[in-house]
């Protein structure tokens, strides 16, 4: 069990566009954080570890088929499950850097049709608040020039833009943009510097809940 410090940790959840380099860009910052003297932990979600995870990533590879509304509520089952682990090492002053979350659960499945958005978000509710959402951006030609998608479910262009236009609607005041279209050494060092200022300036606020 991790004992509470005097300084919370942050929350920082990362969400963006396919091929925006949101994994490598978490795996360098948690890296160099750590290097600072910064306790940092990486997250992903789904993460496919779990039971439940197990279950989201069969269905992601195309294994097997899960209703809409269902494997929705698993995605939101599987950061749920998280939650405990989240706050004990927020509150033992480790910061939390998080490859999507909640974001990505409303954006990809309002993308589908007979989807609202509201419904979509009330699984979540309640979640901790991330202290900061970077959101990676990248110009329609650089997504182009980036490559094309792998096999997994979702992985088309056409859904990929009903996916952007959602991200778009869930923005609020906690979320930064960041242009994506650069170097991944000039990314990472833009991202390093928002990361510190955020770690210090959420140490000693309480946590919040998500859309509550
Ligand atoms: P990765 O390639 O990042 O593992 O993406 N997704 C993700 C959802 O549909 N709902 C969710 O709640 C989350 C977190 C986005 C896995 C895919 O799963 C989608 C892409």
């Amino acid at each position: 069990m991790s004992s509470t410090a005097e300084v919370r940790g942050a929350l920082i959840v990362f969400e963006g566009c396919d091929h925006s380099g949101k994994t490598t860009q978490c795996k360098k910052l948690v890296a160099a954080l750590n290097e600072k003297g910064i306790k940092t932990e990486a997250m992903r979600f789904p993460d496919r570890t779990t039971t439940i995870g197990k279950m989201i990533d069969g269905y992601l590879s195309n294994k097997c088929e899960i209703e809409d509304h269902s494997v929705h509520l698993l995605f939101s089952a599987n950061r749920w499950e998280m939650v405990p682990k989240m706050k004990s090492m927020l509150e033992a002053g480790t910061t939390l850097i998080v490859d999507r979350y909640a974001f990505s659960g409303v954006a990809f499945t309002a993308a589908k049709e007979g989807f609202d958005m509201n419904w979509c978000k009330q699984p979540d509710v309640g979640l901790p608040k991330p202290d900061r959402v970077i959101y990676l951006t990248l110009s329609t030609e650089e997504a182009a020039a980036r490559g094309t998608f792998g096999k997994e479910r979702y992985e088309q262009t056409e859904f990929q833009q009903k996916v952007s236009t959602n991200f778009e609607k869930l923005k609020d005041p906690t979320w930064q943009e960041v242009e994506a279209d650069k170097s991944i050494e000039d990314l990472h060092r833009e991202i390093l510097v928002i990361t510190q200022n955020i770690i210090e300036e959420s140490g000693h606020k309480p946590l919040q809940q998500l859309w509550s």
